[in-house]
């Protein structure tokens, strides 16, 4: 009776924009150093504080799951979260970039404010606030499975510890296919959930480590998917191969949902469920060419549902306000009742669990700096974007580099050519045959240089395939999205933006160094 008392007291708060600690919700996407209710006491003895199960798959783009179109990729457990809960259809990550994506969402800040962590094989300094962290100070029983932040090293940012929470990752399993991790994410998960104790509020983050690559070739056809029926995106030359490729992609994102599916299973047997938040997506977009690790939709826009009874109202709703994956941080601060920290500039989403929206979410931004070491001297490829519901566009601030990389696999790192792109069937196809008239223009969008400014309207060109920066008919467009981008970047002391020194280029890289003589550039004395 309690609980139900609290529940129903939990729904009319929410709805009236206050937390169950009284503290009024931080609903503006965009503000920065707003005031802020010192409220930092946790709920009361009678209320509950949610749980939190965050799912998060590595490299799985918005398209690519049941209830967001593909028929393909059987993704039951996504399915349901979106049919119980709120499924956002304009989710992107702040960057497309392993490292960098889960640095912003732990932390609730873009990129740009995150220094060491706005790179790959890198470090999160441990001055930066993590939602994990300030659970924890509340109580919470805070752990993590398989992938949580990841790739880099803690001990260069002063940290000991995984941002994402206590590793559990003993348990092990024979996968379907020998491209995926042994780890039994979900039984890691039931370790955790043996271990928290009774009453305890819990926060957990599986992270699977699919579909990353490599993937077992041939395994969406043993699978009894059928190439012919792949939706090919149009950056992609309709071809066997990228059918097939696309089709062992889709096996490694089943291997994710099976695992959500199993961790749903553990939370209702432990009467649970109701009591916890469920959210699933992804760190960022497909690993194929002209996708991760660029601002294109293909690397950025991703899948985003989340299911609380408790909280959200009218479940079975598809939000399509624009939403960027730092959002979580101060939404899951906000449901716990805990105070957000200052510097967590992203606003947080429980407006939207209400279906009251008070803001009008118009505008996502994504970045990225460095991805891989593949240019010489470990320079990046720094750009920033707006993606709004019409428009996306692009601003390269250095159009001189290659943004997939050097051609040249002697300035990579990796020690292969294009290395911002992960080694694939797709991306050898395109090598292979870019001197070919069908091919060239697909080796061209994926791996030639760009211009410093771009920008794609989306009702004529959803796979952004037209650049309209400098057509006369977008001018207004153009100017408008740039000055919005300019203004959000300095707003948030974006150093680029600022004209100031951008230090990117000269952080140390902690990555993988098959080419011996790859190293990256001392930062110039003033
Ligand atoms: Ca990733």
């Amino acid at each position: 009776m309690q609980q139900l008392l609290f529940c129903l007291l939990l729904l009319v708060t929410v709805v009236s924009g206050t937390t169950a600690a009284g503290k009024r919700t931080a609903t503006d996407p965009q503000r920065r150093g707003a005031s802020r209710d010192a409220a930092a006491t946790p709920a009361g003895p009678v209320s509950r504080r949610p749980n939190i199960l965050f799912c998060i798959s590595d490299d799985q783009s918005y398209a690519h799951a049941g209830a967001n179109g593909e028929m393909q990729v059987k993704t039951p457990a996504f399915d349901r979260i979106a049919r119980e809960g709120i499924r956002f259809s304009r989710a992107f990550c702040d960057a497309p970039t392993c490292g960098p994506s889960r640095s912003a969402i732990l932390t609730g800040q873009p990129i740009w404010r995150l220094e060491e962590a706005g790179n790959i094989h890198s470090t999160l300094p441990a001055r930066f606030a993590t939602y994990t962290e300030c659970l924890q100070a509340a109580g919470y029983n805070v752990g993590f499975t398989g992938k949580g932040w990841s790739p880099g090293r803690l001990q260069p940012g002063g940290r000991t510890l995984n941002p994402a929470g206590k590793e559990f990752n003993r348990r092990r399993l024979q996968p379907e296919f020998r491209s995926m991790a042994n780890k039994d994410y979900a039984g890691n998960f039931d370790d955790f959930l043996a271990q928290v104790p009774a009453d305890a509020p819990f926060c957990f983050w599986l992270g699977t480590h699919e579909p990353h690559r490599g993937y077992d070739q041939g395994a969406g056809r043993r699978t009894g998917k059928d190439p012919a029926r792949v939706t090919v995106p149009p950056i992609f030359p309709d071809h066997e191969r990228v059918r097939n490729d696309m089709l062992d992609y889709f096996v490694e994102i089943e291997h994710f949902d099976k695992m959500v599916a199993r961790a749903i299973r553990s939370l209702e047997k432990a009467g649970q469920l109701e009591h916890t938040i469920v959210v699933v997506t992804s760190d960022h977009g497909m690993p194929f060419p002209r996708a991760k690790a660029s601002l294109y939709d293909a690397g950025t826009h991703v899948p985003l549902a989340i299911r609380w009874p408790a909280g959200i109202t009218a479940p079975g709703r598809v939000y399509g306000g624009l939403v960027n994956l730092s959002a979580l941080a101060p939404t899951f601060l906000d449901v716990a009742g805990v105070e957000i920290p200052e510097m967590m500039t992203a606003g947080s989403l429980v407006d939207v669990f209400a279906n009251q929206s008070t803001v009008k979410r118009r505008r996502a931004y994504i970045a990225m700096e460095r991805h891989d070491g593949c240019r010489q001297g470990g320079k990046g490829y720094p750009c920033r974007a707006v993606r709004t519901r019409d428009y996306l566009y692009i601003k390269n601030y250095a159009p001189d580099r290659w943004p997939a990389g050097h051609p040249d696999r002697a300035f990579c790192a990796r020690d292969i050519p294009f290395g911002e792109v992960d080694s694939s069937p797709t991306k050898q196809l395109l090598m292979e045959n870019k001197d070919q008239r069908d091919f060239r223009r697909f080796y061209d969008l994926a791996f030639a240089k760009r211009p410093a400014e771009e920008l794609y309207a989306l009702e004529q060109d959803p796979g952004q395939l037209v650049n309209l920066a400098g057509n006369r008919q977008f001018e207004r467009v153009h100017q408008q999205l740039a000055a919005q981008l300019q203004k959000y970047l300095v707003q948030t002391r974006d150093p680029r933006a600022l004209g100031q020194d951008a230090p990117w280029d000269y952080y140390p890289y902690y990555g993988l160094r098959r080419n011996p003589d790859w190293r990256v550039d001392r930062k110039p004395s003033p």
